[in-house]
């Protein structure tokens, strides 16, 4: 099978399990997991942050941060088709009590001067407290776009401006950088706090970080233990981290190399809708404009040739590469949609 369903699906390298093997560990809730403790130290100094914390997922990395930012009453500005509004189960509302006002983006890419319109006038007790502007970089629906570096900078302008934290949902942050070519800092300068996840293109089997100031890393560790995300030997995981990081970043610029071939060779079919310059790095969405045909029929035949992709509503499909396609798989791919859709 050749997966393009999500970069979640990689599995370690043999050189990643052999670092698994070898890791010290000991028991993180003490604080005494030297792996941990060091993969912390690499990830902070990656991003130009006080600290970083490892915890399980994305998903509570993001809610950790979440909880960590905001009083119950909050309000947040975010785009409408973000990861932590649709995909994680409503947690913002059940664990943090804070509401989402939600802006359309360009291709999820929120405008500055959008955001700076429906900041709350905070004299006025009838209003909810603004306290959070909250980015994706990639973003995910948006089809893994790419956040320009002047439009955080702008973001975060308009937030200190009006007293307001920016947080950026990094889980593809380095696919952003690598996209762009920039140190991830060129970003991190810009917001006050991030995630990064390890277990999706960068191919580890388990983890995400948050990182930021002490102080606020100091509230993620304390809700992290709330939430019974305290884990013991954790180092063989962090390991794999760390290997991902020394071993996998740069290779990140194949996967968008592989998926930009995947979105030009689908432009040439009859049967869908892809128009390749919207996509800079792994992710790309293409539109069944075909007869008689819709996601469940084109999953369906796609997998009965060994292709795994996901769809994303009727009429439109998710495609993402990863450490775990070649430029081979890929071309394999478009010869078998060749014979299937032109
Ligand atoms: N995205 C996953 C699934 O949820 C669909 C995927 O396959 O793309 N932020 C962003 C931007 C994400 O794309 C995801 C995962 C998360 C957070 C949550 O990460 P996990 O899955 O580790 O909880």
């Amino acid at each position: 099978m050749i997966d393009l369903r999500s970069d979640t699906v990689t599995k370690p390298t043999r050189g990643m399990l052999e670092a698994m093997f070898k890791a010290e560990v000991g028991d993180d809730v003490f604080g005494e997991d030297p792996t941990a403790n060091l993969l912390q130290e690499k990830v902070a100094k990656l991003l130009g942050k006080e600290d970083s914390l490892f915890v399980a997922s994305g998903t509570m990395a993001n809610q950790l941060s979440l909880r960590a930012h905001t009083q119950p009453g909050d309000e947040i500005i975010l785009e409408r088709n973000s990861h932590v509004f649709n995909s994680e189960s409503g947690g913002g509302a059940a664990l943090s009590g804070v509401q989402f006002y939600l802006l359309e983006g360009d291709r999820g890419v929120l405008d500055p001067s959008r955001i700076e319109k429906v900041i709350r006038d905070s004299s006025d007790h009838h209003r909810p407290a603004t306290r959070l502007i909250w980015i994706e970089n990639t973003h995910n629906r948006g089809g893994g776009s790419v956040y320009p570096l002047e439009v955080v900078k702008e973001i975060f302008r308009v937030a200190r401006k009006n007293n307001l934290l920016v947080y950026m949902d990094g889980a593809r942050l380095l696919n952003a950088a690598i996209s762009l070519g920039v140190d991830p800092k060129e970003y991190t300068q810009y917001v006050d706090s991030t995630i990064l996840c390890l277990s999706k293109g960068l191919g580890a089997p388990v983890g995400s970080m948050v990182a930021g100031s002490s102080e606020f890393i100091n509230r993620v560790h304390r809700f992290r233990k709330m939430f019974g995300g305290g884990m013991r030997q954790i180092g063989y995981l962090a390991a794999a981290g760390i290997y991902a990081l020394d071993h996998h970043v740069e290779r990140l610029a194949e996967d968008h190399t592989n998926a930009k071939r995947l979105a030009e060779a689908i432009s040439e079919f009859k049967s869908f809708k892809i128009d390749p310059k919207n996509f800079q790095t792994n992710i790309i969405h293409f539109e069944i404009i075909g007869q008689g045909m819709d996601s469940k029929v084109v999953v369906s035949k796609l997998k009965d040739k060994g292709v795994l992709v996901l769809p994303r509503d009727d009429r439109s499909i998710r495609a993402v590469t990863h450490l775990g396609v070649d430029k081979d798989d890929i071309e394999e791919v478009i010869s078998i949609m060749k014979k299937l859709f032109s």
